[in-house]
């Protein structure tokens, strides 16, 4: 009898297990065309199958999503999914250099990945600044049973978009010509791909009585963003893919990377509309210091209503800074201890290329010619070696299961957002380098995590994360043009579990082959660590 129900049970498990667990199979052509998403720039852009943006991806806990992406572009592409850990899968984390070669023009490669997180993550190219042209999406991710209650939910991208294509910024930024370098450049604000300052362009709607999911993304190039609407309470229940305990706040800020979950509940009454503030603050190089560019929306109850005060009012929103530090994972994990120390500098100066640069340690990141997981599955014992792996891609090596406590601290006068892939860090300690101990905050036993921090001008952090991932995990700035000039690294996780468990996919190694890429060897190609005439520099020009 009991025998009976058992199997009964385990066939209706296995059934039940099976209709959870679907393939989601996406054909993307990625491609140029043209779009003005604000009305006063028509530009080219990238999207995918004939369609600018690209589609939101929807996916449940569990699902495999597989991507059989076709590059239709005249340069290399690639597809990251911010936020994943690619748990041994390290080759679709779509890294160009460090995971891939990057699917050359006229070819494809397929990303199969486990759905293994749920919460809010985005899509985007991992080439150069090439997202920053257009090629990025929500990615969202259903639990089965979400851990709070609401009965709508609204996906803001929100988004610094430029007038002209990133290559020509990144160019322009690399100059070597002080006067171009510091031209100044500004973006627009756009939400869901939509611009413009006119209020009524961009809407939210909702209904007295009902709960909302407002799921905010920072998808720019650069910039940060606050968000808040008048009148309304954010209840932050979300960051980067971690569900926190309830935090009331008036606004949230997000650094370009990362993602916010918050749920507002509607007003009763329909009397009134009222505004949102989704502001750009662009405390970017290039002269332009710490430019606000205000922009508005609707949050509409009736078309009918009167606003709530008109655009010329000054907000009602508070703009204290989002202390994300404080949050509170539902899901308690105690921080890792030490077992490496990783202190890192971040400094920008004109190296000795007569350009200016951004360096971790000094050291500022030039991808190597082998992508560092090719190297690390063809190096033999010789993978532990940072060495092989180019001294510009900056390797760190990690042993398996250490606990890793990378300290970073901003000399620079920006903010930056670092974002690890293949973990989330423990935010153990933030802030400001002075002397005084108020202005630093210390995390709970059970500090937030996430995969992307800002840390302001002039100020510090302190993150942990395990080395339970063995890949090729980069750390870098999520600004692309800050990544352009060289605010990266290369963590290399359990080199030789890397090797003990990978075989790459085929369509990686042609690739490879189809760009003249050696599929072998150190970061050059050669073997062990003959890397003649390697350029180790630029150099910072001062200081060294
Ligand atoms: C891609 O293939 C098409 C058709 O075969 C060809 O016209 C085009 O030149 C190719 N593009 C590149 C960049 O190789
Ligand atoms: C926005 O819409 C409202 C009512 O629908 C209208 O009164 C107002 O003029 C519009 N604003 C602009 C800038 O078009
Ligand atoms: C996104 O983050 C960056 C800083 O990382 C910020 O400058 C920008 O204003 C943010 N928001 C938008 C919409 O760009
Ligand atoms: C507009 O904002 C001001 C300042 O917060 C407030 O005193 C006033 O009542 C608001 N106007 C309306 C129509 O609510
Ligand atoms: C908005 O604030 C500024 C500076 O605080 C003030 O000068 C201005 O009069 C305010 N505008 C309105 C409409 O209240
Ligand atoms: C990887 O494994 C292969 C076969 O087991 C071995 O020949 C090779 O030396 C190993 N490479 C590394 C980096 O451990
Ligand atoms: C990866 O998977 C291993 C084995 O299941 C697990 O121990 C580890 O915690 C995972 N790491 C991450 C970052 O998901
Ligand atoms: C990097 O260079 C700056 C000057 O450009 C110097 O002050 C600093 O000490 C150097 N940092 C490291 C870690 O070498
Ligand atoms: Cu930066």
């Amino acid at each position: 009898m009991s025998c009976f129900y058992l199997s009964s049970l385990l066939i209706y498990l296995a059934l039940f297990s099976l209709a959870l667990t679907k393939r989601v199979v996406l054909d993307w052509n990625i491609e140029y065309m043209t779009a003005n998403p604000d009305g006063n720039n028509e530009r080219r852009v990238i999207g995918v199958n004939g369609h600018w943006p690209p589609p939101v991806v929807h996916v449940d806990l569990g699902d495999k999503l597989v991507i059989n992406a076709f590059n239709k572009l005249d340069e290399a592409t690639t597809l990251h999914t911010h936020g994943f850990f690619q748990n041994g899968t390290n080759y679709f984390d779509g890294a160009a250099s460090a995971t891939e070669c990057g699917i050359p023009p006229n070819s494809s490669y397929t990303y199969e990945i486990d759905v293994a997180q749920t919460g809010t993550f985005w899509i985007h190219s991992h080439y150069k600044a090439q997202y920053v042209d257009g090629l990025r999406t929500p990615l969202i991710c259903h639990a089965p049973k979400e851990h709070y209650q609401y009965d709508e939910e609204k996906i803001l991208m929100l988004e610094a978009w430029y007038y002209r294509e990133s290559e020509a910024i990144a160019n322009q930024l690399l100059s070597t010509s002080e006067r171009i370098r510091t031209a100044p450049f500004l973006p627009h604000m756009l939400i869901n791909s939509v611009g413009g300052s006119d209020l009524n362009k961009t809407k939210i709607r909702m209904t007295p009585g009902k709960t909302y999911r407002l799921r905010l993304l920072n998808v720019s190039g650069t910039g940060m963003v606050r968000f808040g609407i008048e009148d309304h309470k954010l209840s932050v229940i979300e960051v980067d893919g971690v569900d926190t305990e309830i935090k009331v706040v008036d606004n949230v800020q997000l650094s370009v990377g990362q993602r916010v979950s918050v749920l507002v509940t509607a007003k009763e009454s329909v009397d009134y509309n009222y505004i949102f503030h989704a502001d750009i603050f662009t405390d970017i190089q290039s002269g332009v210091a710490r430019a606000e560019l205000p922009f508005r929306g609707i949050v509409e109850y009736s078309p009918a209503a009167k606003l709530l005060n008109n655009t010329q009012t000054n907000s009602t929103v508070s703009w204290d800074f989002f202390q994300d530090i404080d949050l509170v994972p539902i899901e308690k994990i105690p921080a890792p201890g030490v077992h490496k120390w990783v202190p890192l500098e971040v400094h920008t100066s004109i190296f000795d290329d007569r350009r200016e640069h951004l360096a971790f340690n000094n050291r500022t990141f030039e991808p190597p010619t082998v992508p560092s997981l090719i190297t690390a599955l063809t190096t033999g014992y010789q993978a532990f070696y940072p060495d092989v792996y180019g001294f510009k891609s900056y390797p760190i090596i990690l042993d398996p299961m250490e606990d890793v406590e990378v300290a970073i601290f901003n000399l620079d006068v920006n903010s930056h957002p670092f974002h690890l892939h293949g973990h989330n860090y423990f935010i153990m300690v933030r802030g400001t380098i002075d002397k005084n101990p108020k202005n630093r905050l210390a995390a709970s036993k059970f500090p937030m995590r996430r995969d992307t921090i800002t840390i302001p001008p002039k100020s510090y952090a302190i993150v942990r994360f395990r080395a339970d991932n063995p890949g090729i995990w980069l750390f870098h700035c999520h600004m692309q043009f800050h990544n352009e000039q060289g605010l990266a690294l290369t963590f290399v996780e359990a080199p030789f579990k890397i090797n003990a468990t990978t075989v790459l996919p085929k369509q990686l190694k042609q690739n490879c082959d189809i760009m003249g890429i050696p599929t072998q060897g150190n970061a050059m190609g050669y073997n062990g660590l003959d890397l003649p005439d390697e350029p180790r520099g630029p150099f910072p020009l001062s200081g060294l």
